[in-house]
């Protein structure tokens, strides 16, 4: 990597409000509407969690024509270098990149497009400190993540693909980045031989949806819902701060995807 800064020093994020639509966002499961209210609390709390860690947020607008919207991370990836737009793969999610575009305009000096036809969802990107790991999934396919190496390899990331374990919507949503050497990681993600070259702190199970947890400089955002991940977290000597997404859980969120984080060089 570029940098030996480590890869989770941030001072910078974009997130989008939710729309009234976010209640029909899309599930694999149905666990019931979230509530809409309750989304708008969690995601102001998430905005302050932000806050309180030392990062500048640019919170845009909503989109109503969007119910996923308000997962930035999928449309496009951010680093200090650049920003890359991507082009997700559900159907009514396709029109949010072009929607994020402006924005990386202005934010970023350079920022590239993944080339057509390919997919690719920031939710399957895992940026360590040694490469940027593309999962292929229902979402990122092979002709999208070799068109995301490229974009990668032009400001000097290196890049590698690993298929996400089958059912598994993201490859972010059972595993996250801990330190430089450790991933927190569920027992499925865990035999996938993906992290072998890794630290893993597995999951207790029953807790398998706190595997999406968030690495920002000293601290770690974790779901509320998860008080063994929280312990067995703390007890490891990480710095966690609780994160409540028991709304924004029912429509297969976690806590990275309602953020897209980068170092900004002033
Ligand atoms: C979707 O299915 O696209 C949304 N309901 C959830 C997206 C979660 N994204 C992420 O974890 N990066």
């Amino acid at each position: 990597m570029p940098s030996s800064t480590p890869c989770y020093h941030f001072n910078s994020a974009i997130v989008r409000k939710p729309s009234l639509s976010v209640v029909n966002g899309l599930r694999t499961e149905d666990q019931g509407d979230p509530d809409y209210d309750g989304v708008k609390a969690e995601h102001e709390a998430y905005v302050a969690v932000f806050e309180s860690v030392g990062i500048k947020v640019t919170v845009l607008p909503e989109l109503e024509a969007f119910p996923d919207s308000i997962f930035v991370e999928d449309p496009a990836l951010v680093f200090t270098e650049a920003a890359i737009l991507l082009r997700p793969s559900a159907p009514s999610r396709r029109g949010e990149t072009e929607e994020i575009a402006p924005v990386l305009h202005d934010l970023f000096d350079k920022v590239l497009q993944l080339p057509q036809p390919g997919h690719v969802e920031g939710g399957d990107i895992l940026l360590t400190q040694e490469s940027v790991l593309i999962g292929l999934s229902a979402r990122t396919n092979r002709t999208g993540a070799d068109a995301l190496i490229e974009c990668l390899k032009t400001f000097g990331y290196t890049s590698e693909i690993v298929n996400t374990p089958k059912g598994i919507l993201h490859l972010k949503t059972e595993c996250s980045l801990l330190d430089e050497t450790t991933i927190l990681v569920t027992r499925r993600m865990e035999q996938s031989g993906i992290f072998d070259g890794f630290r893993k702190i597995v999951l207790p199970e029953g807790e398998e949806p706190a595997a999406n947890a968030i690495r920002i400089n000293k601290s770690l955002l974790v779901s509320t819902n998860y008080p063994r991940t929280i312990e067995l977290l703390d007890h490891n000597g990480y710095s966690v701060v609780p994160v409540k997404t028991t709304e924004i859980q029912k429509i297969d969120a976690g806590l990275s995807c309602m953020s897209l984080r980068w170092f900004a060089v002033e």
